[in-house]
């Protein structure tokens, strides 16, 4: 058996998310979180994000008025940092799940209770929460949406809660959030032009595209639509990823799914600054869609036994990473050892994981031992680099040189580590590597 060729591939959603440095995250239940230790320990091993599904929205946080609540929130956020994973807050402005008191405010009393909402909830969860989705579901019909917000302050209601939200926590990333928004059509080209205007004030620093999904219909320009937010300077996620099927679901269905899913982060890891892909909720018997669409279901990632379905592998798979292969027989006489490591200078090797023909995705392993390392290699056509992370990266003609960025040069002798990425174009190609140590 050798081991000198294999490649250190990434066999959860997290560590493969993480070595393409976006967040994969997943909206956590507040019961669940609390009364079962293999949600915990599903979430904690494959996610390095979460969002409360329903733990940080005004209802919860402020069911009277000046009475704040923030036990749901903050356990989340314990759980979080127990397991590194960062936190995507939702949502500070809604028309739904809003307390009845606030709706029945209006005018200069309804618009100070909002801004009191902002700032003591970013307040309480400053340096806890990365980024918010300070306003949710402000556009319907192609305009600005008729809810008791606008009614009660008027249509300047979202510039002030974004400038509230600036001056609670600067150092939060603040996002606009809507369904329905994922291609290019008349509601998501309304939010293009509040997204400008935000933009322009430096009051918004992300777009968050829900994508509750139709099986089958992850739209055709969804990739384009999220690039020209990004283009805006802004960061593109998508926050509520699910795709919900016609129940029950057939294998066929099932792996139409897969593709779907597939073609979402896909779409995610070609912009380069989309943030991550949040799935809303963990187990299909988790999710809201059987409640709320009658007859359809099955629209996550896991089995009710957490066992993991056919979108599983894929998003995996999407990822760059791979399931770990199942244990093989050996014909090795008991007590042979593995053959030693190879010696002298370090290796490496390019893996094409996605080719999507107008570009193509490649991983990159180094074997040690090295304590920092320099590859180079030479493009046999018209290739290049359009992206990459975790590496340094010269291009001149056709050869290209990467080094380490630091906290990725060390690699022990006979170790395999997969260290950087990198969007290609061009026909996607592995040529060979040489690796110089130090
Ligand atoms: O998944 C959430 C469900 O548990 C709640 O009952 C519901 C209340 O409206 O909200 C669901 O989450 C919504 C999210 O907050 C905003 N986008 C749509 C989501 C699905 O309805």
């Amino acid at each position: 058996m050798s081991t000198q060729f294999a490649t250190a591939q990434q066999s959860t959603l997290r560590s493969a998310a993480d070595s393409l440095g976006i967040d994969i995250g997943v909206a956590v239940d507040d019961n669940l979180l609390q009364n079962d230790s293999t949600y915990r320990n599903v979430i904690s091993e494959q996610f390095n994000s979460v969002t409360a599904e329903n733990g940080m929205k005004m209802e919860t946080v402020q069911p009277s008025q000046g009475n704040f609540d923030f036990s749901q929130g903050d356990r989340l956020v314990q759980f979080a940092q127990q397991n590194n994973m960062s936190v995507h807050g939702h949502t500070l402005v809604w028309h739904s799940q809003s307390p009845n008191w606030v709706q029945n405010l209006s005018g200069a009393e309804m618009e100070q209770a909002m801004v009191d909402h902002i700032t003591t909830t970013m307040n309480h969860f400053e340096g806890d929460v990365d980024s918010w989705d300070v306003a949710n579901e402000v556009v319907e019909n192609g305009q600005l949406r008729n809810s008791f917000w606008l009614q009660g302050i008027g249509s300047d209601y979202i510039e002030t809660a974004y400038s509230a939200a600036r001056q609670a926590d600067p150092g939060a990333d603040l996002y606009l959030n809507d369904y329905s928004i994922d291609g290019i059509n008349s509601k998501s080209d309304r939010y293009y032009q509040l997204a400008q205007d935000l933009t322009s004030q430096g009051l918004l620093d992300g777009m968050g595209f829900q994508a509750h999904l139709i099986l089958g219909q992850v739209p055709g320009d969804m990739e384009q639509n999220l690039q020209r937010f990004a283009d805006l300077g802004l960061d593109v996620r998508v926050t509520e990823l699910d795709v919900r099927i016609d129940m029950p679901a057939s294998q066929q269905e099932l792996q139409q799914q897969a593709d779907d899913f597939e073609r979402v982060v896909n779409i995610c890891t070609n912009i380069a600054d989309c943030s991550g892909v949040t799935v809303w909720g963990l187990r299909d018997g988790d999710s809201w869609v059987p409640d709320t669409f009658d007859g359809q279901g099955a629209p996550l990632l896991y089995n009710d036994d957490y066992s993991t379905k056919p979108a599983y592998d894929a998003v995996l798979a999407a990822l760059g990473g791979s399931q770990p292969p199942p244990p093989t027989e050996t014909t090795e006489p008991p007590g042979t050892t593995e053959p030693p490591p190879p010696s002298g200078d370090c290796s490496a090797v390019i893996e094409v994981v996605n080719d999507w023909g107008s570009g193509w995705q490649a991983n990159v392993s180094v074997t040690g031992p090295t304590d920092g390392w320099t590859l180079s290699w030479n493009w046999p056509g018209s290739q290049g680099i359009s992206s990459s992370w975790n590496a340094d990266i010269t291009e001149s003609g056709s050869s290209v040189t990467a080094s380490d960025v630091g906290w990725n040069g060390s690699i022990a002798s006979g170790q395999t580590q997969q260290v950087f990425g990198f969007i290609g174009s061009g026909p996607a190609v592995e040529p060979s590597v040489t690796c110089s140590a130090g």
